[in-house]
């Protein structure tokens, strides 16, 4: 793994998830508690024993920038290990980068600087465990131009991935980008097999398909929609690789999450008894900055009128450290560092960003709710969607709530409606 260098994408704006990322890029939106979108992706990489990365990065990377900082500094640069942060150099071009392929060929003078025969392309995005070894293996057994990551995708949702055909050995024999429609894979009537979105190249190949592309009037300079479509038009050796997840389940996990509702689910699927992502997994442990914070804390109140429960309870959730449930209830939610539910306060199915109160009396269901909103007691969320949207929240597709973060707490003052 030596002789590779991995850049990971973690530039894109992530619209979807507004209002999480109304200041902060995609991979760096909280997730499971404790964790950024892209510990993933960063833990996957030192697992796999891939530990040097760059870490490309464009709109509203300051938070990112801020975690990348706090969390992942603990590598030997004198070892040749490091996780480097590169905002735009713009010495290339003045402008944003254009597309995928055009983040790495703007920074190729950073890259170039690095010994290496191989770049491992990823995207700092996705939620999964996956050995990124067996790919670079196999990669380089097959002598490939190209290694793509791959997983069978159900057949309506092809329009949301690059879409390859292959020939048994998985030599892709076309790679359409986004199609509304595709042939199922062989063997499997349900599924056509869709790119992860990762890529391993030959450095010095890499660089002769960017400059290319960069000449090539009228690309997006993006690797679905151009670069990877040419190579299989010029017969380059494109191959697919497929998933292999290290989390032990049987069935594979991969997650985009990119939509609030997906976010949502995803961090849900945490909580399941038996979790398909499951984070206690000492062989392939995920990774974040852990701030210096006090035990969570669950606290039997006891004032209050009689009658009323006063039990500070958290039943299948997850609380993180610095919290504290005090004569609330918790069920089905993730509580993030330093988040306080106070008495009588019930909380459902809801994900709790760092620092939210939940005053007394509040109500609390299927919400997300960013960092460091304060609920004014009697606060009722979630139970009407109208209401809550005339409040100016954004309600998905799937009825979730999203309180962004520094909501006034005068938008909660309106009329109660139960
Ligand atoms: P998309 O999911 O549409 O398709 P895209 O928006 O191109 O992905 O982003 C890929 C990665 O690059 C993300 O990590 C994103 O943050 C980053 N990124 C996007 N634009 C960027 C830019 N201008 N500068 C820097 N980074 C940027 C891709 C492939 C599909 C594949 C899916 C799988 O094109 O073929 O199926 O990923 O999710
Ligand atoms: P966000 O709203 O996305 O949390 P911040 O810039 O406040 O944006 O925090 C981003 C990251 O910066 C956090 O995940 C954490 O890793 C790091 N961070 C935040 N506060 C501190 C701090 N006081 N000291 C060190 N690192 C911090």
């Amino acid at each position: 793994m030596r002789g590779v260098l991995t850049v990971i994408l973690a530039g894109g704006k992530g619209s979807r998830l507004e209002p999480l990322t109304r200041d902060r890029a995609k991979p760096a939106v909280p997730f499971g508690g404790l964790y950024r979108i892209i510990d993933f992706t960063l833990s996957n990489c030192i697992n796999s024993g891939l530990r040097r990365i760059l870490v490309l990065t464009q709109f509203k990377s300051r938070s990112l920038d801020r975690h990348i900082r706090a969390g992942w500094s603990f590598m030997s640069p004198e070892l040749g290990e490091s996780v480097e942060v590169l905002p735009p150099q713009q010495r290339i071009d003045e402008t944003w980068y254009k597309g995928t392929a055009d983040a790495i060929y703007q920074n190729i003078y950073s890259i170039e600087r690095e010994d290496c025969d191989l770049i491992m392309v990823l995207a700092g995005d996705h939620i999964y465990k996956m050995d990124y070894a067996g790919m670079i293996r196999a990669h380089r057994e097959r002598g490939a131009d190209v290694t793509i990551g791959c997983i069978p995708v159900p057949l309506p949702e092809t329009r949301h991935f690059g879409i390859l055909e292959t020939s048994p050995d998985d030599w892709a024999k076309s790679f359409l980008e986004k199609p509304a429609t595709a042939p199922p894979m062989p063997g499997d009537p349900h599924h056509a097999l869709g790119s992860m979105g990762i890529y391993v190249f030959p450095t010095r190949l890499l660089f002769e398909l960017l400059c290319e592309d960069a000449a090539t009037p009228g690309s997006d300079h993006d690797f679905g929609k151009n670069v990877i479509p040419r190579m299989i038009e010029n017969g380059q050796r494109v191959f697919a690789y497929r998933f292999r997840d290290e989390n032990r389940k049987s069935v594979p996990y991969w997650r985009d999450v990119g939509t609030l509702d997906a976010y949502y689910q995803a961090n849900m699927d945490l909580i399941a008894i038996d979790p398909v992502l499951n984070l206690y997994d000492g062989d392939w442990p995920i990774r974040t900055f852990h701030p210096q914070l006090p035990p969570p804390k669950f606290v039997f109140s006891a004032d209050g009128p009689p009658g009323q429960s006063r039990r500070g309870e958290a039943l299948d959730s997850l609380v993180c450290p610095g919290s504290i449930v005090s004569g609330g209830q918790v069920r089905r939610s993730v509580l993030s560092p330093r988040v306080r539910v106070n008495s009588y306060a019930v909380v459902e199915d809801s994900i709790l960003l760092d620092g939210v109160d939940v005053g007394r009396y509040c109500r609390v269901r299927r919400a997300i709710i960013d960092k460091e909103v304060k609920l004014p007691p009697y606060t009722v969320l979630g139970y009407d969607t109208e209401f809550d949207r005339r409040r100016g929240f954004t309600i998905t597709d799937g009825g979730i709530v999203v309180v962004p973060k520094t909501e006034p707490a005068d938008t909660f003052l309106a009329p109660n409606p139960l």
